[in-house]
């Protein structure tokens, strides 16, 4: 029998999944977190990087994958680390309000995340707001993996509200070591290591030899991850999320992650599409958009640069 579009499966302990197929590909999409786990090519190769010690136990974020960090993208503060989005369990929605992909050949999924009703919820305490979070994850031809998120400000006591918010996603790569990030050169970034202090981006490409935790700002549209050893780039293209994480915990901080492998860290890179520096303010009513498409390029290294056609 044909596998469908979109299965909707048992996954790890018990939570649930929903399954996209399209042309081969296949990306699954956890309602915990409203989390994409995986986003495998044609050849049946895993393009995510999920740690093999990630809990699907929540409270717990799974480690790897897209993660979403909303209401904010931090680890400081009152709220929890990123937010809570991570770590709910979301709806499918029954009422998207948006039409469904103009090409036939997409496989797409829409769920929602409501927030707690009771003022006396935690979250309600964190975030004392109302608001409707809509995401739809799409899988198009060429295995195009495509998060859209729409929030809505629905108070009804007239306040505007304030968030920040990444797509955390988790590479996989061969090396760490061979791993080049284009399209991030001369930009400024706060840096993670050294309490958020503003630098300028002096390389012609970020490499790694290091921990590394930086917060790009006003990064172009599209960004490149190549991996030199696979010999394939990953294009990253966002819309309404101006900035660009890029981290990689290195070996110190790997250890320090129960639910990450020591030697994780070479496996992995992660390049986040996000909205930091400039929160995202919202009037009742308003509603904020933030898109992120993924795809694979084929690319042919040139004298060790990279020629991705149309990909930059
Ligand atoms: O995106 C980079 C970062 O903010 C790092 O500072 C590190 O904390 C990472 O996110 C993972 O955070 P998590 O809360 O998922 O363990």
């Amino acid at each position: 029998m044909e596998a469908q579009a979109v299965e909707r499966e048992g996954g790890m302990n018990g939570l649930e999944k929903l399954v996209l197929r399209e042309g081969g590909w296949s990306a699954e999409v956890y309602l915990y977190g409203g989390h994409v786990t995986s986003w495998k090519s044609s050849q049946g190769e895993e393009l995510l990087f999920l740690s093999s010690k990630a809990l699907f136990e929540p409270p717990k974020a799974i480690r790897g994958g897209i993660p979403i960090c909303f209401p904010q993208f931090s680890n400081l503060g009152s709220q929890q680390g990123h937010g809570f989005a991570r770590n709910r369990l979301w709806a499918l929605d029954a009422h998207p309000q948006l039409d469904p992909p103009p090409n036939a050949t997409a496989a797409f999924v829409d769920l929602i995340l409501s927030p707690s009703p009771s003022p006396s919820h935690d979250d309600f305490k964190a975030y004392p707001h109302s608001f409707e979070y809509r995401l739809r994850v799409q899988l198009g031809p060429a295995g195009l993996l495509t998060l859209t998120s729409r929030v809505r400000n629905t108070n009804s006591d007239g306040k505007p509200f304030s968030f920040t918010f990444a797509y955390h996603t988790y590479f996989s790569v061969s090396d760490i070591s061979e791993v080049r990030v284009e399209g991030l050169e001369t930009l400024d970034y706060l840096d993670n290591l050294q309490d958020r202090s503003r630098f300028t981006e002096q390389g012609d490409a970020i490499t790694f030899e290091g921990e590394l935790d930086r917060i790009y700002l006003e990064a172009p549209r599209k960004i490149a991850i190549l991996d030199h050893e696979k010999n394939r780039t990953f294009l990253v293209v966002k819309d309404g999320l101006p900035d660009a994480v890029v981290w990689n915990p290195w070996d110190k901080k790997a250890k320090a992650m129960s639910d990450f492998g020591d030697e994780e860290y070479k496996h992995m890179v992660c390049v986040e599409a996000a909205a930091i520096e400039d929160p995202v303010t919202l009037k009742p009513t308003e509603e904020w958009t933030g898109r992120l498409q993924l795809s694979l390029v084929p690319n042919t290294h040139v004298g060790g640069s990279l020629d991705v056609p149309n990909a930059l």
